[in-house]
């Protein structure tokens, strides 16, 4: 039986046209006598929407009555951007929707641009979830997203003098027409309370907060298909009745919306700062919505489908579950919850249930990332969660003990320490005895990181000794004495208890059946490093899978005029569908007509671009210039410091050359950022004001004109980048080897024929190898150098190249400004109070980055050299579709089929 057809409608511009019009009349967001663009745009969303409601519930239906195992990707964030375009574009109605907007006095894109960015995401991860929503439903998988419905989502970024702003990004204010707020699908969702066992030895949560999550339903139509998922956001409230009427009506307003506003504040906001204790508790409430929501949901569909008979042992046959990094981790505790407490299931039936089930994606190295909660708090909001957690981390304890014996106790302390699942934490009683240490041996062992030699504890036991006969009777040491042996004490501060944390990554570990890193580089360090213990156990467990991007959004819709080409000289719009197509392009690089049109597109998107910056900054700045752009978030290890150092090192020289030299040596550049900082992380913001300052000097420096030009473009988002990407023709990805897990953007840019310079790391690795070496610009340390490096840094023995100090002194002189930057320029010296020296390696790094900078140039002014580069990117990046990646996890982890 066929799910449904395309369309409410027959798909002709004059059909379409009175859908239109039907809208904006009948659905009243707006004052009925005027049809201007905002009306025009919910109107035109109205119409398409009756098309994916038509498809979403005929998919629905589909699965539920085929009964098909399902994926369910479970994501704090989804950057979805705007989906007006996409919506047409997917269902092949874009010339319908024009024609018909033409007759109605309107311009598709005009009408488009009044979308608001749908920006419940940070970055990568979340525009990641995005693109593979699109892939599942272009490649007609059965799979959801489940994510948060944030009031607010991250954070609108105004640049001002003072650097970067943060003011509330209200996108809902119109209201969102994509969305079907289902009130018949509502879960309750409690938190605190206390866990009762009674005389059968069952657990009973009781008490507490409780709320109600609700879900908002997002259709995501697939490419050429009549497939129509469900992207379902939790919205949260309070349960009917907790609005108090008599204690309202006694004038006690605000006491008797408490409830109510206790509950919606859990999602106002993406990442609500968490420096706070009630800023932590309530990004722990909201982790906890969206895990406990989401599996209620899905168990009661898995209920609903077996039928008279529910068979749990089938349940990891029917859904595989994706954690988006550690933020769902609550899963597996939740999931054991409910079977156990609520289903009645036994331990071990659970755990085999909840281990076939959860997977976990690693998206980052960085320790500070890896999510810790402080067991206390963990133990107050969700007390039976916690039970299990520790009921989890015991069960590993005894794997670990069979595992490395009782033989070697230095070892075994060293394996708990780094693989348990609580940090900080006795073992529990039944171990107590397994890290006596063996009796004294005749040969010293070594001491190490974790475990210290005999001859150290016993000198360390002697001193022990003599502090305690300094300790007054309270125990604090009073005042430094003299040691027996007429040496100086130190005397010790008392030492706070360390925290007790509950490790978010060990428990994914551990819980999960497959672990996946994001790019072949980043899982090997996943498994060398961050997890190799695990590894070590579970070698079975661990994955690649290379991120992807959807080829939809980010060529065929955000770049028209390259997407015309690709389809005349590969022959068919095929190619985006089967990205392989785009190879063919490599056998034209260095045709001259293909050359010309390359170019042709390339400009006209960055006239587009020019518009836009005019627009945002008042900058004009050239269409003839090299477009060199560096979009990301805002981190150190990102090093945006490294790419403006280098343009400041360009400043200088050219100030320093005469006005021909200075046109002989250097092609004239736009170099554009973007990207946000998060609030509270100092060091970024400051980044970004001094990207603002150096750009507020240049810009305005009438002997370097055109030559460059340095543009902060405010509050970076999706649509902000689909105009970018498809104008770059450089663009920078520049981290410290090592640390960034893959990248998007890099695949995105490479898409739209922009060369990238960049690091060997992330997925840059598997792109140079794809689009060849000699179209990549290569510098810096590699990922295996960067310890001993950052050693070298430590011990004093870098030897700083002189251009690199001369751009400080050049900075420190003023020219940007009366700030002496100070504390900017400090983290890469590592003076005192700055913090680390220069642990990004920026230093290290900048002579190979100004030398491959100065290759950049020299390759851009033979024009034909350059276009044949960029088509080559094009070309070489097929592999990077999404569709490829998706496939991988249908078939790797989640062992689901296409229907
Ligand atoms: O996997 C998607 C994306 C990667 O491309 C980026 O390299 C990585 O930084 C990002 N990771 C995160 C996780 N948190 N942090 N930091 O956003 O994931």
């Amino acid at each position: 039986e066929s799910p449904g057809s395309y369309n409410p409608f027959p798909p002709d511009a004059s059909s379409i046209a009175s859908s239109i019009k039907y809208h904006s009349e009948f659905t009243p967001l707006f004052s009925p006598e005027k049809f201007d663009p905002p009306k025009a745009f919910f109107a035109t969303a109205q119409s398409i929407r009756d098309a994916l409601i038509i498809n979403w519930n005929a998919t629905y239906d589909y699965y539920e009555r085929l009964n098909v195992k399902q994926a369910y990707y479970l994501s704090m964030e989804f950057l979805q951007g705007r989906a007006l375009l996409n919506a047409i574009g997917n269902l092949g109605l874009t010339g319908a929707y024009a024609e018909a907007l033409s007759k109605l006095g309107h311009n598709l894109e005009n009408i488009a641009s009044q979308e608001p960015d749908a920006a419940l995401g940070n970055g990568g991860l979340g525009r990641l979830a995005s693109c593979f929503l699109d892939s599942l439903a272009t490649l007609n998988y059965p799979a959801w997203g489940y994510g948060l419905r944030y009031r607010y989502g991250l954070f609108k970024q105004r640049i001002t003098k003072d650097g970067q702003e943060e003011v509330a990004e209200n996108w809902l204010e119109m209201s969102n027409p994509w969305e079907i707020v289902r009130n018949d699908v509502a879960y309750p969702i409690k938190f605190y309370g206390k866990v009762l066992t009674d005389s059968d030895g069952k657990k009973h949560w009781i008490g507490g907060e409780d709320i109600q999550a609700v879900a908002y339903d997002v259709p995501i139509p697939g490419y050429e298909t009549k497939t129509t998922i469900n992207l379902r956001l939790w919205s949260t409230k309070a349960p009917s009745g907790d609005f108090d009427l008599s204690v309202f009506n006694s004038g006690k307003h605000t006491q008797a919306a408490e409830a109510l506003y206790n509950a919606e504040k859990i999602c106002y906001v993406l990442y609500p700062g968490d420096e706070s204790l009630e800023g932590k508790i309530l990004r722990l409430k909201q982790q906890y919505t969206l895990c406990s929501a989401s599996l209620q949901d899905i168990i009661a569909r898995f209920e609903r489908r077996s039928g008279a008979k529910v068979k749990w042992d089938e349940f990891p046959d029917k859904v595989a579950v994706q954690m988006n990094d550690t933020h769902p981790t609550l899963c597996i505790p939740e999931l054991m919850r409910i079977l156990i407490d609520v289903k009645g299931l036994s331990w071990k039936e659970a755990w085999n249930i909840t281990q076939r089930t959860v997977a976990y994606t690693n998206h980052t190295v960085l320790p500070e990332a890896l999510e810790k909660w402080s067991l206390e708090l963990m133990q107050k909001l969700l007390p039976r969660h916690m039970e299990i957690i520790e009921m989890i981390d015991e069960e590993l304890i005894r794997t670990i003990v069979s595992e490395h014996g009782k033989a070697d106790s230095n070892l075994l302390e060293k394996k708990l320490k780094q693989m348990r699942i609580l940090e900080n934490v006795e073992l529990p009683a039944a171990f107590s005895d397994l890290l006596v240490k063996p009796k004294k041996s005749p040969v010293a062992v070594p001491s190490d990181e974790f475990g210290e030699s005999e001859e150290e504890e016993e000198a360390e036991a002697e001193e022990e000794k003599e502090e305690e006969k300094l300790k007054p009777a309270g125990g604090k040491i009073k005042s430094v004495k003299e040691g027996t042996q007429g040496k100086k004490k130190k005397i010790p501060e008392p030492v706070p208890e360390p925290l007790k944390l509950v490790r978010m990554a060990n428990l994914c570990v551990v819980g999960g059946h497959a672990v996946n890193g994001v790019a072949a580089i980043h899982s090997k360090i996943v498994k060398d490093e961050v997890f190799n213990d695990f590894f070590q156990l579970w070698p079975e467990k661990f994955q690649n899978k290379t991120n992807g991007v959807t080829p939809r959004r980010w060529i065929r819709f955000c770049n028209p005029e390259l997407s015309k080409i690709i389809t005349s000289w590969t022959g068919s719009e095929d190619w985006v569908l089967n990205t392989e197509k785009l190879s063919e392009l490599r056998k034209f690089a260095d045709n001259e007509d293909l050359q010309i049109q390359w170019r042709a597109a390339k400009r006209s998107n960055k006239l587009k671009v020019a518009s836009l910056i005019k627009e945002r900054t008042g900058y004009i700045v050239s269409p003839d210039s090299m477009f060199d752009i560096q979009v990301k978030r805002i981190h150190e290890y990102k090093r945006q410091l490294l790419n403006i150092l280098g343009i400041v090192y360009r400043y200088k020289k050219m100030k320093e050359m005469s006005a021909s030299e200075r046109k002989k040596k250097f092609v004239p550049r736009v170099c554009l950022f973007g990207g946000k900082a998060f609030a509270t992380y100092v060091q970024a913001k400051r980044i970004v004001k001094f990207i603002t300052d150096v750009g507020a000097t240049v810009n305005h420096d009438p002997d370097i004109g055109d030559l460059l030009k340095v543009v902060f473009v405010p509050d970076y988002n999706v649509s902000v980048a689909e105009l970018l990407i498809p104008a770059s023709e450089l663009s920078q990805h520049i981290s410290t080897a090592g640390m960034e897990a893959s990248g998007t953007s890099n695949m995105k840019f490479a898409m739209n024929g922009c060369i990238l310079i960049g690091t060997l790391d992330g997925a840059n690795v598997e792109i140079r190898e794809e689009v060849g070496e000699e179209n990549f610009f290569l510098f810096g340390a590699q990922a295996h150098e960067i310890a001993g490096l950052r050693k070298e840094r430590a011990e004093g023995k870098f030897v700083p190249d002189p251009r690199f100090e001369e751009v400080k002194k050049f900075i420190k002189s003023g020219v940007f400004g009366s700030s002496n930057y100070n504390e900017l320029l400090g983290s890469l010296d590592g003076n005192e109070g700055f913090g680390r020296a220069d642990y990004f390696l920026v230093g290290k790094d900048f002579p190979s980055y100004i030398e491959c900078q100065e290759k950049v140039d020299e390759t851009y002014k033979d024009q034909k050299v350059w276009t044949r580069m960029s088509i080559m990117n094009t070309a070489g990046s097929y592999n990077f579709s999404s569709d490829r990646t998706i496939h991988e996890y249908a078939r790797e982890i989640w062992n689901i089929k296409p229907v």
